[in-house]
């Protein structure tokens, strides 16, 4: 009886408000990320885990996007052994309870404010024995696929659904880089995997592993420097992810800036599958989801879909 109430109790355990100290606030504004420990139940990435691998076995979903490792495609692995990525399931109702996790929102609002709409959501899987080019995540810095600004108030919550570290491609920052520009990026040589763009030149910037456990989160600025090593162990390392903005946050015309490279893939693959044209900035609008507080910018379409 008694484990049972301890269980009750953590179950429905909200963290005390405000959710972040003062302490690790300064640690964010300086260092453009925050970890924190043990933040979303091992229950919840549980059931995260399983929706992802019923929906790599084709149960019906809401998820817009699932992507194969390039580099495993012919060599006759299926499920989880050769999907490697889910994108855009907001409106999967499963795999939304991560994205609308107070455990996780109550972080996000200390960093962005109160009216909170998820932009983009991943769960990241790395099965073994995929090539290192296809298996790492090349440096980059997630605002360069974003027409929304100010770049301050958009972060990502990424959490570990088991142990990720330096063997089974663990999330590397470095850090203080959310000071600085937003850079270039291109697809690095020999690289297969849509979409993975990376910025070339910075090998000499001192990266800082984040080595996690299961249920830990970190949370990242829009313009942090980033990427994830290869897997190199025969175990999975599965991860997920969701970016937040500011509802208000206003839109950008892309065009003639470093940006317009990702427009261009992302705007024909949106046509392509949905067979009508549309802006960017609506590709945006129509994927994302309010999570908490007012609706903002997000929530009106700016032209015909
Ligand atoms: O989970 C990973 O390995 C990297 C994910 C990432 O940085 C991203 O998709 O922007």
């Amino acid at each position: 009886m008694f484990k049972i109430l301890i269980a009750m109790a953590y179950s429905n355990f909200r963290r005390p408000y405000p959710a972040l100290t003062v302490q690790q606030k300064i640690f964010y504004e300086e260092n453009g990320y925050i970890l924190i420990e043990n933040n979303v139940s091992s229950e919840l990435l549980d059931e995260m885990k399983q929706r992802f691998i019923d929906i790599c076995n084709g149960k019906e979903n809401q998820v817009l996007t699932v992507m194969k490792d390039a580099s495993l495609k012919h060599k006759g692995v299926k499920g989880e052994y050769l999907i490697n990525k889910l994108q855009d399931f907001l409106y999967d109702e499963v795999l939304w309870k991560y994205v609308s996790d107070d455990n996780v929102v109550d972080i996000v609002q200390e960093l962005i404010g109160p009216n909170i709409t998820a932009a983009h959501s991943m769960f990241i899987n790395k099965p073994p024995n995929a090539e290192a080019e296809s298996s790492l995540h090349p440096l980059h810095q997630d605002l360069h696929y974003f027409p929304f600004r100010p770049a301050d108030k958009i972060c990502a919550s990424w959490t570990a659904i088991e142990r990720v570290d330096e063997n089974n491609g663990c999330l590397y920052v470095i850090p203080g880089s959310h000071r600085g520009p937003l850079y270039n990026h291109t697809y690095p040589e020999g690289f297969k995997n849509k979409m993975y763009h990376g910025i070339q030149g910075l090998d000499h910037l001192k990266k800082t592993n984040v080595v996690m456990e299961k249920g830990d989160t970190v949370f990242f600025h829009s313009l942090l420097l980033h990427g994830s090593g290869p897997n190199r162990t025969k175990g999975f390392r599965k991860a997920i992810s969701c970016h937040y903005a500011d509802s208000n946050c206003h839109f950008i015309n892309v065009k003639g800036t470093s940006q317009e490279n990702i427009e261009k893939e992302i705007v024909e693959l949106t046509e392509k599958l949905g067979g009508v044209a549309i802006k960017f900035e609506d590709v945006w609008k129509t994927k994302s989801r309010l999570v908490r507080g007012k609706p903002g910018n997000f929530q009106n379409l700016s032209s015909h879909l």
